[in-house]
C-alpha cells in the first residue's frame, strides 16, 4: 500500500527560506546600516501613518543574514518635544557612545520639530532625547529639517547633511555631536543640493579619497522613488549629478529609494541598505527593508543595483 503524506509548509515559511529580502518583517523604511561593536546594524524607520510613528525598531546581525530585532530602542517617552514621524535615524559611534538621530514632527515653519539626537552607552538603546529640544528646529535655504545624515570624516571631523522639500544643507557637528559649529562666514548651513532632481535622504560615503555623494528622488509614496548620485574630491562638492545607482524594477519591486551603505570594515566591498515597495502593494507605507549588493567600476563610477529577493550572501565580520 502506497501512502502519501503531504506536508504543508506556509508560505511564509517557504518565502523565508529561499528569500534574503526583506531582511526582516515589517513595514521599514529609510533604513541606515551600520557596523557597531563588531555587528551590522539597520536602524529603520517604523513605516505607518505619522501619528502612530512614536518608535525606533533596531535589528542587528553577525552575518547580514539572520537578523536580531531590538524593540522600541527609541520611544515617544524618552523624547519630549515628539508628536508624530518619528523618522529616518541616523547612528554614529563616538566618544565611547552610540548617537541616534533622527526627524521629528514632520515640522512645517513656526513648529516646534526636526531633527533631534539621541544618545546611549549601547547600541540597542535605550537612547534618550540629549537636548530636550530640536538640535535643528528652523527651516534654512528652503531645508525641511529632516533625513540627516552624520558623515566622519577622515580628519575627524563630523559634517550632517540633510534637508527634505528638494534642498540639502550642511553643517558641521563639534566633537560631542551636540551642537552646530557656524561656517567661517558665520552660517550655520550651507547650500549644497546637488541637483534639480534631489527630494530628500542624502548620503556620504568615501572611497579612495572621493567622496560619494547619494540622495533619494522623486515622491516616496510612488513607484518612481529612486537613488541618485554624484562624486566628488570635497565634501561640500560641488556634486555633479551622475546619474540613477538603485530605481524600481517591475519584476521585483517599485519605489526602491532612501538608503544607506554598509562597508565591511578594512575591505573595498559594500552593501546597499534601502526599501522598496512589493509589485502587490499600493499604500505609500508599505516599504520593507532590503539589502543587496554595491559595486563599483574599475574608473570609480558605481554600477546600477541589481534588486535581488535572494539578498546577499552570509558576510561575517572578521574579529
Ligand atoms: O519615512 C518618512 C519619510 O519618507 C522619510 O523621511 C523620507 O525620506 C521618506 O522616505
Amino acid at each position: 500500500m502506497i501512502v502519501a503524506i503531504a506536508i504543508f509548509i506556509p508560505t511564509e515559511a517557504r518565502q523565508k527560506k529561499k528569500n534574503g529580502n526583506p531582511i526582516f518583517t515589517g513595514w521599514y523604511a529609510d533604513p541606515e546600516g551600520a557596523v557597531l561593536d563588531g555587528q551590522y546594524w539597520v536602524f529603520p524607520t517604523y513605516s505607518a501613518p505619522y501619528e502612530k510613528q512614536l518608535f525606533f525598531d533596531a535589528f542587528s546581525s553577525k552575518d547580514l543574514v539572520k537578523w536580531k530585532k531590538h524593540e522600541r530602542v527609541l520611544e515617544q517617552k524618552n523624547i519630549p518635544w515628539l508628536r508624530m514621524a518619528l523618522w529616518a535615524p541616523s547612528i554614529i559611534e563616538a566618544n565611547g557612545r552610540f548617537y541616534l538621530f533622527f526627524g521629528g514632527n514632520d515640522v512645517h515653519e513656526g513648529e516646534i520639530g526636526g531633527i533631534g539626537v539621541a544618545v546611549s552607552d549601547r547600541p540597542e538603546g535605550p537612547y534618550k532625547d540629549a537636548l530636550g529640544k530640536p538640535l535643528i528646529n528652523e527651516i534654512v535655504n528652503g531645508a525641511q529639517p529632516i533625513d540627516q545624515f552624520v558623515f566622519r570624516d577622515d580628519d575627524g571631523q563630523f559634517y550632517m547633511y540633510y534637508g527634505g522639500w528638494r534642498h540639502c544643507n550642511v553643517c558641521r557637528l563639534s566633537p560631542d555631536l551636540l551642537s552646530i559649529v557656524p561656517w567661517k562666514d558665520g552660517q550655520k548651513f550651507h547650500e549644497i543640493t546637488p541637483s534639480e532632481s534631489y527630494v530628500e535622504g542624502p548620503f556620504m560615503l568615501k572611497r579612495n579619497g572621493k567622496y560619494y555623494f547619494m540622495w533619494s528622488e522623486g515622491g516616496w509614496g510612488g513607484p518612481d522613488y529612486c537613488v541618485a548620485y554624484a562624486i566628488s574630491d570635497s565634501p561640500f562638492g560641488p556634486f555633479q549629478r551622475i546619474g540613477k545607482i538603485l530605481q524600481g524594477d517591475p519584476k521585483i519591486a517599485m519605489g526602491a529609494g532612501h538608503h544607506s551603505v554598509i562597508q565591511i570594515p578594512g575591505c573595498d566591498e559594500y552593501y546597499i541598505v534601502y526599501h522598496r515597495r512589493p509589485l502587490s502593494e499600493t499604500d505609500g507605507n508599505s516599504r520593507e527593508t532590503c539589502i543587496d549588493r554595491l559595486l563599483f567600476n574599475d574608473d570609480g563610477t558605481i554600477q546600477p543595483v541589481q534588486m535581488t529577493f535572494e539578498g546577499v550572501k552570509a558576510r561575517k565580520i572578521k574579529k
